[in-house]
C-alpha cells in the first residue's frame, strides 16, 4: 500500500499594508470536511499530537503564530515549520505526527475528514509500527 507522507496547500490569500486575508474553501481541500477544531493557549515547551490515525486526514494551518510539525510514515521522517496563515499541511492516515515549538498566541486550525472517534487514534509508536506491518 502506498503511504503518503504529506502535502502542502497554499490557500488563496490577499495581503497588503492593511492586513492579510486567507480563504479556506472546501474546493481547495482534498477531502470532505466533517470537523473543524482549533488548538490554542499552548504553553512554552509544550508538545501535542504524538499519535496517528487509521482513517483521518487533516489539514493543519497556523492561522496565527507558528509551530513545528514532526511527522513520519515509519520510513521517511520530516519536520515542517508552519508559520504562514494561509499554508496548510495535509497529514494522511498512518503518519505519526507531533507538534512542538509553539510561538506565543499560536492558533492552529485543523480541518478533518472524519467525526471524532477515539478508535481512530493510534497513540503509541509501537502500535503504529505494528499496524504498518499488518497493513502492508
Ligand atoms: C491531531 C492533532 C493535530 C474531542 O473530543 N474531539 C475532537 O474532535 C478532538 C480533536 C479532540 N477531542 C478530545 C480528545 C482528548 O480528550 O480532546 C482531547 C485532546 O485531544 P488530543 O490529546 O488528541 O489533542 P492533540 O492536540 O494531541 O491532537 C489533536 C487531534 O486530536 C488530532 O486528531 O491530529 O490535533
Amino acid at each position: 500500500m502506498k503511504r503518503y507522507l504529506y502535502k502542502i496547500i497554499d490557500f488563496p490569500h490577499f495581503d497588503n499594508e492593511n492586513g492579510s486575508l486567507a480563504i479556506f474553501q472546501p474546493k481547495d481541500v482534498p477531502f470532505n470536511i466533517k470537523r473543524v477544531f482549533t488548538i490554542t493557549d499552548t504553553k512554552s515547551g509544550s508538545t501535542r499530537g504524538g499519535h496517528t490515525h487509521h482513517k483521518t486526514i487533516q489539514v493543519l494551518v497556523c492561522i496565527r503564530g507558528g509551530c513545528i510539525v514532526d511527522f513520519d510514515n515509519g520510513k521517511a521522517k520530516k519536520s515542517i515549520a508552519l508559520n504562514k496563515p494561509y499554508r496548510g499541511l495535509v497529514l494522511y492516515p498512518y503518519v505519526w505526527h507531533t507538534m512542538r515549538n509553539f510561538k506565543p498566541n499560536t492558533v492552529l486550525l485543523c480541518l478533518a475528514n472524519t467525526k471524532y472517534s477515539e478508535k481512530d487514534y493510534i497513540r503509541t509508536y509501537e502500535k503504529f509500527l505494528n499496524c504498518l506491518k499488518s497493513t502492508k
